[in-house]
């Protein structure tokens, strides 16, 4: 069987700043997305690059009194050494300044300009320069002069000028019967019917060319015109692999259609409507499929470099390394949806999934094995049931984070793959390995051997999402990851048969380390005896479902809770209950819980919310419940 291909890019961004976190999360979901398919032994390629011409980069250059091609030379840089610094393994690097791109992105022009589908005539209306786009009467606000940008709200300026045009309304229908026969062009399905909605609203022609900006690429036979810089910057994709290049037809052939292509929903409708007419008029295949992702936001604002909100991704690589940062983006943020940035949630994915979880569980296996003498692990002919039930849920996990992957939803392969985590941890636990390395020497050989095999499943999996860590982890174990193999069936997971040789590793993740701020969080204060009824109605008490809830990590004291409140979403709540229950005591119960606390940080964790409790018999705690099954999240009165 032919090798698969996999070509996957992301959007190539303007350069006028230096990358943001925003533009790292697209790149690195490319990265991710490479590395799976990698790992499923098809063959990749992967480009992201820069968008250097148009009317903004031009005007961004004059502000500063640089010549445009001298300004867009000083940031490629800072955009190469940070997707290098995140371990960004892209193939090409693509720059629209680029004599190759020129030269393609004219002869896509000229295939439209034979094909008939361009005409000469003058575009009267508005743009706006920031989002490089022609606002359409039917975008704007009615009855003002010049509406402000239906995208990002800013400012429009006039235009007046002699354009070339595009037959787009001529694509109308042939673009919904696309859509039509390949539903999952567009994921996730919202972003589909959006597009959907805006095409079946009715398509107008598009203005592809400008007389009053100069800084671009001369539109064929007519260089007084420049071509529109959304043409020529989507044309990156092809041009990229070689399209209007003769002697590289055959890389072309092999790469395009590309199978995934990333953008954040901003500029969805110039990747599923402009894009997809001009490969049609053309005569080229369409993308197989365009992942949408949503926002990263700084307190519920979008992270943007015009609102000067950005998180710089190189102090967040300095503070807590790059493995932290591209598990936090991949497991926090679900792609569907916008989600907020927060470095309180950072440390705890790095304290709690990371350090406790996975990290402890590697270092503990190795230092007891090897303070017992087992470098060498060898795996035991037959296996108790609780070790086979263990194999047969990692066979279960390999698909569901298979399905998952291939689906680009990698919260949901992420967080499936914790739960087999915690299964591990518990197993691991469960058998007090310390303990039976004296007394049963082949029940401790077996834990270790099965817990060796959970992580070898655990680190293959993760490869694509923390490539230097888990590396390191295999390396701790005595694997290697090798890529000789054709399909992700030669990986041979989940098939417990393995040596191991162990050798000690410095902890592969660090608890970061408290803030002032944060210590000071920490501190009980006392209440005061009296208060008012106002008070006591400043206290939000509601019923919550406790969904999950375990152990915490040297803590005798803690559980750590996820908490459904229905419409007020699920919580992670920290509650001082371990010596009066077991976790599964408590899972699936309701309780009483103060919703509108601060946030405050136990042992690095996060707790949103307070369970109340109440005194029994022997000073033990009891949990207070609702007396009957109450809404998630009603509010006690
Ligand atoms: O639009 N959250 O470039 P651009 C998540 N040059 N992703 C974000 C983000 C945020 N807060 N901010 C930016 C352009 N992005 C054009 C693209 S492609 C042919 C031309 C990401 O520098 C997201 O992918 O404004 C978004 O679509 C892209 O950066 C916009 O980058």
């Amino acid at each position: 069987m032919a090798q698969k291909k996999f070509y996957v890019t992301t959007p190539i961004y303007y350069v006028t700043a230096k990358p943001h976190l925003g533009s790292l999360y697209s790149t690195l979901l490319a990265d991710v997305l490479k590395r799976w398919h990698r790992l499923k032994g098809e063959k990749t390629f992967f480009l992201t690059g820069t968008d250097e011409h148009g009317q903004k980069i031009a005007q961004a250059a004059q502000q500063v009194g640089k010549e445009p091609k001298a300004f867009v030379d000083s940031f490629v840089p800072a955009y190469k050494s940070a997707w290098q610094m995140f371990d960004i393994n892209y193939d090409y690097f693509v720059r629209t300044t680029d004599d190759y791109h020129k030269k393609g992105a004219q002869y896509l022009v000229q295939q439209l300009l034979d094909k008939g589908d361009i005409y000469k005539d003058s575009y009267e209306g508005w743009y706006c320069v920031s989002c490089e786009t022609f606002v359409t009467e039917k975008d704007a606000q009615k009855g003002t002069v010049a509406p402000p940008c239906p995208s990002c709200g800013r400012p429009t300026i006039e235009v007046s000028e002699e354009t070339y045009f595009f037959k787009l309304s001529a694509y109308q229908e042939k673009l919904l019967e696309f859509y039509r026969e390949n539903p999952n062009f567009v994921a996730p399905k919202e972003r589909m019917n959006e597009m959907l909605s805006f095409v079946q609203a009715g398509l107008k022609d598009l203005s592809i060319s400008r007389t009053t900006v100069q800084w671009g690429i001369p539109f064929p036979n007519d260089p007084k015109h420049i071509i529109y810089v959304w043409v020529e910057a989507l044309t990156n994709y092809i041009t990229a692999i070689g399209y209007g290049q003769p002697n590289k037809q055959k890389e072309f052939d092999l790469w395009w259609p590309a199978d995934v292509q990333i953008l954040g929903k901003d500029i969805i409708r110039f990747h599923g409507v402009f894009w997809p007419a001009f490969l049609m008029a053309a005569g080229l295949e369409l993308p197989k499929r365009l992942l949408v992702h949503g926002w990263i936001k700084i307190d519920k604002q979008k992270m943007s470099k015009s609102l000067g909100n950005v998180v710089d991704p190189v102090e967040l690589h300095a503070r807590y390394g790059t493995d932290a940062v591209r598990y936090y983006l991949c497991r926090q943020m679900a792609i569907n949806q916008d989600g907020d940035f927060s470095i309180g949630d950072l440390e705890q994915r790095i304290s709690s999934d990371l350090a406790n979880d996975l990290g402890n569980l590697l270092n503990r296996v190795v230092t007891l094995a090897l303070k017992n003498n087992l470098v060498a692990v060898d795996a035991p002919k037959t296996w108790s049931e609780a070790s086979i039930n263990l194999r047969d849920e990692s066979w279960n996990v390999v698909e569901d984070f298979a399905n998952h992957m291939d689906d680009c939803m990698f919260h949901l392969a992420l967080t499936r793959l914790w739960e087999f985590i915690h299964k591990v941890n518990a197993y691991f636990h469960a058998h007090e390995p310390w303990k039976l390395a004296q007394k049963d020497q082949k029940l401790f050989l077996e834990v270790i051997s099965a817990t060796c095999h959970s992580l070898r499943d655990i680190a293959h999996l993760l490869w694509p999402v923390m490539p230097k860590k888990m590396e390191q982890l295999l390396f701790s174990l005595g694997q290697n990851l090798e890529f000789n193999h054709d399909t992700i069936e030669d990986l041979d997971l989940c098939t417990w048969h393995h040596q191991f040789k162990l050798t000690q590793i410095p902890a592969l993740f660090e608890k970061p380390e408290p803030t002032k701020e944060e210590i000071m969080e920490e501190k009980v204060t006392v209440p005061e005896s009296h208060i008012t009824i106002d008070d006591v109605t400043k206290v939000e008490l509601r019923i919550g479902t406790i969904t999950e809830c375990e152990t915490v990590e040297k803590s005798n004291k803690l559980l750590r809770m996820q908490v459904d409140f229905g419409d007020l979403g699920v919580r992670q709540i920290l509650a001082g209950v371990r010596e009066y229950y077991q976790p599964a005591d408590l899972a699936g119960k309701q309780a009483v819980f103060v919703t509108n606390l601060k946030p405050r940080k136990m042992m690095g964790m996060e707790s949103q919310g307070m369970m109340l409790v109440t005194d029994s018999e022997g000073g033990k705690k009891r949990v207070v419940q609702p007396s009957e099954k109450a809404p998630n999240g009603s509010r006690l009165s």
